[in-house]
């Protein structure tokens, strides 16, 4: 018996790598997440009447796991063999919801592969979409990859699978043929929202929520086009929206779960204001009690003073923004569209209706030199000594793939320095990419500082250092 819920007879283990294999790396390990994309897809499939499992390793490794790697495949090795062994799946289907976790999944796949040589693995998420030849060559253990949106294909794969259809036919993958060759299908289109089942959480044993926060994504796809954001080249450039009603019912079925969660968040994209959309999602939210809801994203150009007493009633206690740069030059070159007047009002505005401001920012992205950077550190602090901003994440540019920057780094002038995945991270500094006026040790400097001035501002200030631990992005 396994620590997961076993299904007998299943047809598709999914298992999500989780963040914990990576032992206390810095910046990066701040609680771990709920698999939210990984469970979107089991739900779906299991409303398609297949037999699931659903298994996270972060249960299984040890918070902050600091054994060697050689422990830790060790112990990663007992988990998949138990839980292979209790379910006995036809289809492993692994969700890779981060470019860090590359290695790890690559002995993932072959530990699989040893231990049930017959099963068929699946893998999906942004980085794999994106890199699927260049994954498949890696990797003889990868059969298929589900590129984009993983509901309907997973469901189609397993038909095939199970009754012996044609991968060929389904629409949005990467295979391996019977000649051992790779063939990618034709992209497909984006599914109706109103075809995604609710979220069943409930696949995961109770103790897993335990000190997390759980997100959920009442909409995908942006209208907007920052050249650092993959977005909207991964989930479109409309937004398709959950229902409501659907949203808040996910959430009702969060809290008779009973699970000792810390917050709930609404982890989109980005939410628009201004659409009629979210005033009603802010109405259906807020007529559930006793929720806890942490934070959503969203642009300084998109707020209303409506909009912002709607999240307010509905219990949203922090909404992030992406400021991303001080500079005009930097913010120009990216598609970010706003200027820093744009920014003070909005942030402004925010605080006038009781919400806490956190901003989100990136230093070293296209256009960013020492001197530019000094900008982003002075509109900081001017916005931290204004009270303006709570609390502030900064990263360093990463150019992930899917995003525009990752296709035509060239274009932007940007230098990839490696391709080192697991250290493709963005709250270090350890940088993975430089520019041509911005080398990668005045990155590294520029972004030391900015985060140095952060931390003491945020010290400084009793409230905000209560939420540090709580906010985490
Ligand atoms: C919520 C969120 C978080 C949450 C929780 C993470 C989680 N995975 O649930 C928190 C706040 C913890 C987080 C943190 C970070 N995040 Co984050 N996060 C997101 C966000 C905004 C939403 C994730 C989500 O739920 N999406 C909705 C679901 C439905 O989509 P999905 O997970 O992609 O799943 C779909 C497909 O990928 C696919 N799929 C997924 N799994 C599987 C499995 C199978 C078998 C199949 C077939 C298909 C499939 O089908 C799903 C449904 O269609 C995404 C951006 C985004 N909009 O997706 C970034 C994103 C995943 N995060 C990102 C990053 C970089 C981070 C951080 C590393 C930032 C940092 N600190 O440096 C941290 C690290 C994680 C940690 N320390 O725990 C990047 C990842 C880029 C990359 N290539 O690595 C993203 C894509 C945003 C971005 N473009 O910058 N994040
Ligand atoms: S950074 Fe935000 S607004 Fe810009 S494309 Fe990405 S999700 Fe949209």
């Amino acid at each position: 018996m396994g620590i997961f819920k076993s299904s007998k007879n299943c047809d598709c283990l999914f298992v999500d790598l989780g963040i914990n294999f990576l032992g206390d790396v810095k910046g990066l390990h701040y609680g771990g997440y709920v698999p939210y994309g990984l469970l979107c897809v089991a739900s779906y499939c299991e409303k398609a009447g297949y037999s699931v499992a659903a298994l996270m390793m972060d249960h299984g490794i040890p918070v902050q796991y600091e054994g060697a790697q050689q422990e830790l495949d060790a112990l990663t090795r007992d988990i998949l063999e138990s839980e292979i062994r209790a379910n006995d799946p036809k289809v492993f289907g692994l969700g890779m919801p981060y470019t860090f976790q590359y290695h790890y999944m690559l002995r993932v796949l072959a530990m699989v592969k040893e231990i049930k040589p017959d099963i068929i693995t699946v893998v999906g998420g942004e980085h794999p979409s994106v890199l699927d030849t260049e994954c498949m060559a890696e990797s003889p253990h990868i059969d298929v990859i589900v590129r984009g949106e993983g509901e309907r294909p997973m469901a189609e794969l397993l038909n095939a699978i199970t009754n012996g259809g044609d991968f060929s036919d389904v629409q949005g993958i990467t295979y391996r043929n019977e000649q051992a060759e790779v063939v990618q299908t034709k992209r497909r289109t984006f599914m109706d929202m109103s075809e995604a089942p609710m979220v069943r959480f409930n696949m995961l044993p109770k103790k897993f929520f335990s000190g997390r926060t759980i997100n959920i994504s009442p909409t995908r796809g942006c209208e907007f086009n920052c050249r650092f954001c993959a977005e909207r080249i991964f989930w479109g450039n409309a937004q398709r929206k959950i229902s409501p009603e659907r949203v808040a019912a996910e959430i009702e079925s969060i809290l008779k779960n009973k699970y000792d969660y810390t917050f709930i968040n609404l982890e989109d994209s980005m939410l628009d204001m201004r659409s009629p959309y979210f005033m009603e999602l802010m109405g259906a939210i807020s007529k559930v009690k006793r929720k806890r809801l942490g934070h959503f994203v969203t642009r300084v150009d998109s707020i209303t003073d409506d909009g912002l007493a709607a999240a307010k009633k509905a219990g949203v206690f922090a909404i992030l923004y992406g400021v991303e740069s001080g500079s005009e030059v930097v913010r120009d070159k990216v598609q970010k569209e706003v200027s820093i007047n744009d920014v003070k009002k909005a942030l402004a505005r925010s605080k006038k209706a009781g919400i806490y401001n956190g901003t989100l920012w990136v230093v070293g992205l296209p256009g960013d030199t020492s001197e530019e950077a000094d900008r982003t550190y002075n509109l900081m602090e001017t916005l931290y000594a204004d009270e303006l901003t709570d609390i502030a994440a900064i990263s360093r540019l990463v150019p992930y793939p899917g995003t525009p920057i990752h296709a035509r780094p060239d274009l932007y002038g940007v230098n990839i320095l490696h391709r080192d995945y697991q250290r493709w991270v963005r709250f270090t500094d350890d940088g993975c990419c430089e520019l041509e006026d911005f080398n990668n040790d005045q990155i590294s400097t520029a972004y030391n500082k900015i985060f140095t001035m952060a931390r003491t501002m945020e010290f400084n200030q009793r409230k905000a250092l209560k939420v540090t631990d709580i906010i985490r992005y």
